[in-house]
């Protein structure tokens, strides 16, 4: 009986231990695999190092452009997003553009990062052809636009900024649509690009008190059970 009770506990203890490791991936978070596990709209492509500028992770990114992408309301309608919300929500007149989006189950304290790289051939910095960049989860956050800090690029695109990080903690558990994307702003022309590697979900960690505790009572149970072993034995 009291054998019994060990294992129940035992077990029942690892079980709470291994949620802690159990958050759900991003799928193809690297586009390692092209644009499986993502939705795509406008003009979208999966590039390597032959496109002039390097994945920050693994060999290939993905990349959106400005140009040749379609309406701004039906890249809103794509990301799940209200008509009129790009414009309102990064204060531009977006004109058409691209996206990519995949919907992602986060709990309350995980956190999203990713890497992006922004390019345009827009004079820089520009006030009103200001492309710009952006990333919808709970709301649009502007990446990078026209006015950010640029390099030459080695691309078919003039400058870049470069891949920086991002990083988002959310707050409730729920369904997200991470989305991507990209827009021309003020006239339909002139391209930007966007850039976008090593999407990851990161679990919240558990205080550390609580991982002792809860490792404490594991390792009291298994001795537990395996003096109550000896004793049958
Ligand atoms: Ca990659
Ligand atoms: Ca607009
Ligand atoms: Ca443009």
């Amino acid at each position: 009986m009291f054998k019994k009770v060990s294992i129940a506990t035992a077990s029942a203890t690892l079980a709470t231990l291994s949620t802690f490791s159990g958050a759900s991936a991003i799928v193809n978070g690297s586009f390692e695999n092209g644009f499986t596990g993502w939705s795509t709209i406008g003009d979208t492509s999966i590039e390597d190092s032959s496109f002039g500028t390097a994945p920050s992770d693994g060999n290939f990114n993905a990349l959106m452009n400005s140009d040749f992408g379609v309406s701004e309301s039906e890249l809103e309608a794509f990301l799940g997003l209200g008509l009129g919300d790009i414009d309102s929500s990064l204060n531009i007149d977006a004109t058409i553009g691209s996206g990519i989006k995949q919907t992602i189950f986060a709990e309350a304290g995980d956190t999203l990062t990713f890497d992006f790289n922004f390019l345009t051939n827009e004079f820089t910095p520009e006030e009103f052809f200001n492309d710009s960049a952006f990333v919808s989860i709970t709301s649009l956050e502007l990446l990078a636009d026209t006015n950010s800090n640029f390099v030459t690029s080695m691309t078919p695109v003039s400058e870049e900024t470069g891949y920086q990080s991002f990083s988002f903690t959310f707050s409730e558990t729920a369904n997200y649509t991470l989305g991507f994307g990209v827009v021309n702003v003020g006239d339909t022309i002139v391209n930007s690009g966007l850039l976008i590697d090593n999407v990851e979900l990161t679990a919240s960690t558990p205080e550390p008190t609580t991982i002792l505790s809860l490792f404490t009572t594991a390792c009291g149970a298994f001795s537990l059970l395996k003096r109550n072993q000896k004793k049958e034995v």
